[in-house]
């Protein structure tokens, strides 16, 4: 399923490579190494080009430590969970790409770092002529090494009615590489050798990099650039470029609330509503706001190569807040409570009692995280404590987890959702491309096109989740 350098399946600290031989000179780095120096990279070059991303980063870290600082146990909960280092690294990003070529090489990339595809997400139910998964590593050991995650959608020209305009987006596509040679050649050493060295992962980084970099000068004229926008804004944004720019990072806040208000308080024009749940006593899946689209300038060649100046906007900024991933039924819940307020409002989330009712709504979703765990709602990891440990492990083994957390024996923190929600996406992606645009796709859910596109499985983000409760009641046990 996955490529080389791929770190795997397994729930413990990974050592891929701990076979080969650690010669100095060829030692391999760990895919959690090259995800950080990507990460760190994206970052770096993210907040050179959109210096308002480097005030959220600031803000967003202010936040967070009066939140620790306010709330000793949730400080505590963060620290036993591994949680207090990834946070001040903790980004997601996005991309959105054009071709199934594109797509195959960008899993081959993400791969190496450890990054893989966990998720399937249909935008046109939306409105949005893309599908979508996010990259971004399995384990919880990988987790905590660093989070680091990409939202990386795939353009769907077969939506596009205007045949010729198609056929023309399909031509343009066709010309460009995404990739630098320097990519190509070091994706392709790295999966012969089953991995690189430290030399070979910075350049790596520093090749890739280059794919997700703005480019101010369009590959097309204004003219099929206006073309293309007419279809789509996002038909032009994926089209017209010579690559995959990078739309947002986003950083991970402890108290959204707090943050959005801030944001309003220096000024940032931050979207009106969060997306995801309303505000609880337990946090759950997912919050994020964010602000709007830059307009930037853009050279666009005309047929004698002389630049036209024209704009387009599709950089922006976002944060976000994480709470407790839930089961199958927590997620059906949270589905059918968030449909009804959608409907009832007759306007999606933009009608100004939207999250009153929204409240109003969740009031049917339990809010105690011990009434959560026992309805089966959300997936939870558990821990012995120090008395705990000190019980013979036969008589551990005979209680179940449920006794062994009220008997104090162990003690249980929520696993936090570490993916995506397709209605917040939607609302992220109509807030940037400029609003009211909405338009009817006659199309469905399509992963298996999608995985195709991609070479690889998409994981189930739920068997995951899964699997690390699973693995922390086992070790209960033993
Ligand atoms: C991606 C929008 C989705 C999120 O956080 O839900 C997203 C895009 O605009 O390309 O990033
Ligand atoms: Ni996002």
């Amino acid at each position: 399923m996955a490529g080389a350098g791929a770190g795997g399946d397994n729930t413990r600290p990974s050592r891929p490579h701990a076979a080969r031989l650690p010669s100095p000179m060829t030692a391999f780095v760990t895919p959690d190494r090259i995800r950080s120096l990507f990460a760190q990279a994206m970052s770096d070059m993210y907040r050179t080009e959109v210096p308002l991303y480097g005030d959220l980063i600031e803000l967003v870290g202010e936040v967070n430590a009066a939140t620790l600082q306010k709330d000793p146990a949730l400080a505590a909960r963060l620290a036993r969970n591994a949680e207090t280092e990834r946070l001040d690294l903790e980004r997601h990003g996005a991309i959105r790409v054009g071709t199934p070529a594109e797509l195959a090489m960008l899993g081959r990339v993400f791969a190496l770092m450890g990054m893989h595809p966990v998720g399937y997400y249909d935008l046109t139910v939306a409105g949005v002529p893309v599908h979508a998964t996010a990259f971004r590593p399995l384990t919880e050991a990988a987790l905590a090494a660093n989070p680091f995650r990409i939202f990386t959608s795939l353009l769907r020209l077969e939506l596009i009615a205007d045949e010729a305009l198609r056929t023309e987006a399909e031509k343009i596509l066709a010309r460009r590489d995404i990739f630098t040679a320097g990519a190509r050649a070091l994706v392709a050493q790295a999966e012969r050798d089953g991995g690189l060295n430290e030399a070979d992962a910075q350049r790596f980084v520093a090749e890739v990099l280059e794919t997700f970099r703005w480019h101010g000068d369009a590959t097309v004229s204004l003219a099929t650039y206006e073309a293309l926008h007419g279809l789509h804004r996002l038909v032009a944004d994926v089209v017209s470029f010579r690559g995959p720019h990078i739309n947002h990072l986003t950083p991970r806040t402890l108290d959204i609330d707090a943050a959005q208000a801030a944001m309003l308080e220096r000024g940032i024009q931050a979207k009106a509503l969060i997306e995801g749940p309303p505000r609880r006593a337990v946090p759950i899946l997912l919050r994020q706001t964010s602000f709007k689209a830059l307009e930037e300038e853009v050279a666009f060649p005309d047929a004698t190569g002389t630049l036209v100046p024209g704009r387009h906007s599709a950089r922006f900024g976002e944060i976000e807040q994480r709470g407790l991933a839930l089961t199958p039924a927590g997620r059906a819940l949270y589905d059918r409570l968030l449909a009804g307020v959608r409907q009832a409002g007759g306007a999606g989330n933009t009608s100004a009692d939207y999250p009153q009712r929204l409240a109003a709504a969740f009031a049917a979703f339990p809010d105690d995280e011990t009434v959560l765990r026992q309805q089966g709602l959300g997936y939870f990891r558990y821990r012995l404590t120090e008395r705990g440990a000190t019980l013979p492990t036969a008589e551990r083994a005979a209680m179940t987890p449920d006794a062994l957390v009220e008997a104090g024996h162990a003690v249980v923190d929520p696993i936090v959702y570490e993916d995506f929600l397709p209605v917040s996406a939607a609302g992220i992606f109509q807030s940037n491309l400029g609003g009211g645009e909405q338009r009817a796709y006659d199309a469905h859910a399509n992963q298996e096109a999608f995985e195709a596109a991609l070479g690889k499985t998409i994981h189930d983000p739920f068997a995951l989740y899964a699997q690390a409760q699973d693995a922390s009641i086992a070790a209960l046990r033993t």
